[in-house]
């Protein structure tokens, strides 16, 4: 299997990896462990190089590994298994918010009820710790609208493209470390073809994707329309396209026509900011609702996703999505319905009271099951 830059989807080996010390010289790979007959067993059995341990001691210390446009390489690339995640919503669809929160709810360790231990990529923590978390959770402000890059050299197709935030997850059962990048884009460099190709690569060869759904675009709503203080709000018909113009880029990303399925995407649709909806009478109940890992077995959380899904899909249906969820079926033949709210609740003069997240796990984890990683309705992994 080739090893892609998640970035700009260029190939990379052990030759083409530019390796870089801390104050940005070259530098030879991360040093190998065990002795050099174990070594070559490892590259017999084709496992990798290293311990996550060795590698992140190496990455904290500073040192880089980067495509050869000059991305960062998350963590033992080339035999770590690698899964990319793309946002697409509109600007102003809470995605920037969403990674606030599933982060920081990453790492309170939910997971480990699954078996999967949380760590992040040592060049996420400092990005991950100033862009989003002092912001939303220190100092209770709402993110600002993530700022389009738009530096392409056209002479070596080099964009400046926000790289994306890391997280490993490690089977404590097998030992088996699994990259996770989450990219998070400007919405209005996602409305057409050729500016998610140039700006956002990624999409055209993600395993999951997430679509925002902001409410305000809901445009048969019992009781009104629900927006926020964004002022971002667009329309549902973008959204849809939005849909659309991803399936494309997946489509040629692979080489399928575009009546072939995307089998090996799994895609979730996010009903965001779900607390604004949670007081209308026709909003499903408990879809909201935390969930307790510790108590629930891999069965009745796949049980009480697919329950929650059908919900949310009939919501988004009655409340004008009727397309959107027509759409979204026929593209992302599996697609999950989920309801989220990264931030619990709206800010109030420009600060939230709380910062209370609640179900944005369960997307990420629609994903995991979807791609095999967790198995929540078959045998134990
Ligand atoms: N009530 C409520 N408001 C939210 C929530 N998430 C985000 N918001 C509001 O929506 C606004 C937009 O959220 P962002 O996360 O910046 O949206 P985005 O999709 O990243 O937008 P771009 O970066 O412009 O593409 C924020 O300023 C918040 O005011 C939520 O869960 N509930
Ligand atoms: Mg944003
Ligand atoms: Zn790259």
């Amino acid at each position: 299997m080739v090893t892609r830059c998640p970035t700009c989807l260029e190939a990379v080996t052990r030759q083409t990896i530019v390796w870089q010390a801390p104050d940005g010289s070259p530098a030879g790979p991360p040093p190998r462990s065990g002795i050099p007959g174990l070594r070559w067993l490892r590259d017999l059995l084709g496992m990798p190089d290293r311990t996550p341990a060795e590698w992140a001691d190496w990455a904290a210390g500073g040192h880089r590994a980067l495509c050869p446009r000059g991305h960062h390489l998350p963590a033992d690339v080339l035999t770590r298994r690698t899964l990319t995640i793309g946002l697409v919503g509109e600007s102003g669809s809470s995605k920037s918010h969403y990674i606030a929160a599933l982060v920081q709810t990453l790492q309170e360790g939910h997971l480990a009820a699954l078996d999967l231990q949380v760590d992040m990529d040592p060049a996420t923590v400092r990005r991950y710790q100033t862009e989003y978390y002092s912001v939303l959770f220190e100092r209770k402000q709402a993110i600002p609208a993530s700022r389009p890059l738009k530096v392409l050299d056209e002479a070596t197709g080099t964009q400046e493209t926000r790289p994306p935030l890391t997280v490993v997850l490690r089977n404590i059962v097998t030992g088996e470390a699994i990259n996770v990048c989450i990219f998070d884009v400007a919405g209005e460099q996602l409305l057409s073809e050729q500016s998610q190709f140039t700006w956002a690569r990624h999409l055209a060869m993600a395993d999951g994707l997430m679509f925002f759904v902001d409410p305000a675009v809901l445009g048969q709503l019992p009781g009104g329309p629900a927006g926020d203080e964004s002022g971002r709000g667009q329309t549902l018909h973008v959204t849809e396209s939005v849909l659309d113009i991803t399936s494309t880029l997946a489509h040629r990303g692979r080489g399928l026509s575009p009546d072939h399925d995307l089998s090996d995407v799994s895609a979730v649709v996010l009903l965001a900011k779900a607390d604004l909806l949670e007081a209308r009478a026709s909003f499903p109940s408990g879809v909201l609702s935390p969930l307790d890992y510790g108590r629930e077995t891999r069965a009745t959380l796949d049980a009480r996703l697919r329950r929650d899904s059908q919900a949310v899909e009939s919501f988004l249906e009655d409340a004008g999505g009727r397309n959107l969820v027509l759409s979204a079926l026929h593209k992302y033949p599996g697609v999950r319905f989920h309801a989220v709210t990264a931030t619990g609740g709206s800010a109030k003069d420009g600060r939230y009271p709380t910062v209370e997240p609640r179900r944005v796990l369960e997307p990420l984890l629609t994903i995991l099951d979807g791609r095999g990683v967790v198995s929540l309705a078959g045998e134990r992994r």
